[in-house]
């Protein structure tokens, strides 16, 4: 009787090992996942952050405040004056592309030119329209388009206009806004890149 009973304890006895093995791999097993979700949690804490920060960059964006000059090119206007980036009424007799002068704008296709712009071409064969007419004092744009594949630069030769300049490279098409002389009269246009001129590319400004 008793030899038959000695299997059966030390089946028992191995049985229990067993049960504690499983219970220890279990035990193990739910730590390991325990320990994955406690490290998740930073990770989802970090992205509400991130957002936060999104959030300030947009409230400190300088674009929000009014009468900027954020992008020099675009231009500022009050009381239908133009204002160059120093904040103070734009003059058109400083050099071109200098703080106090208008702007020219940067690069734009054809079909963004400004409202109301006047539309001039500039190509090898001349510059059209041959004349234009504006309102002494009035604020005037120009859409100004390299209608070829050359440089042309757009001035007058008026020196009570030198800041009033548009440089293109081929094909390329800026504005320029500004306010017209008080002093009426006409006000030639040409190309001022050098053998332009003289091969036709002029154009005038009536003032009146
Ligand atoms: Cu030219």
């Amino acid at each position: 009787m008793e030899e038959k009973n000695e299997p059966k304890k030390s089946s028992n006895k191995i049985f229990l090992i067993i049960g504690i093995i499983i219970v220890l791999i279990g035990a193990v097993y739910a730590f390991s996942l325990m320990g994955k979700s406690s490290e998740k949690a930073p990770i989802s804490q970090n992205n509400p952050q991130q957002g936060a920060n999104n959030t300030n960059g947009n409230v400190d964006d300088p674009n929000g405040e009014a009468g900027e000059y954020v992008d020099p090119s675009v231009p500022v206007v009050k009381d239908g004056v133009i204002y160059s980036p120093e904040g103070e009424p734009a003059r058109n007799d400083v050099e071109p592309g200098s703080s106090g002068a208008p702007q020219q704008s940067a690069p734009i296709s054809q079909n963004e030119a400004p409202a109301n712009s006047i539309k001039i071409k500039m190509t090898a064969e001349g510059i059209t329209p041959g004349e234009f007419t504006v309102k002494a004092g009035s604020l005037v744009t120009l859409t100004v388009t390299s209608g070829d594949e050359w440089t042309h630069v757009f001035a007058f030769k008026d020196p009570s206009l030198s800041a009033v300049a548009v440089g293109l490279a081929g094909g390329e098409t800026r504005s320029i806004t500004f306010n017209a002389p008080s002093k009426k009269g006409e006000y030639e246009i040409y190309c001022n890149v050098p053998g332009h001129e003289s091969r036709g590319e002029v154009s005038k400004m009536i003032v009146n």
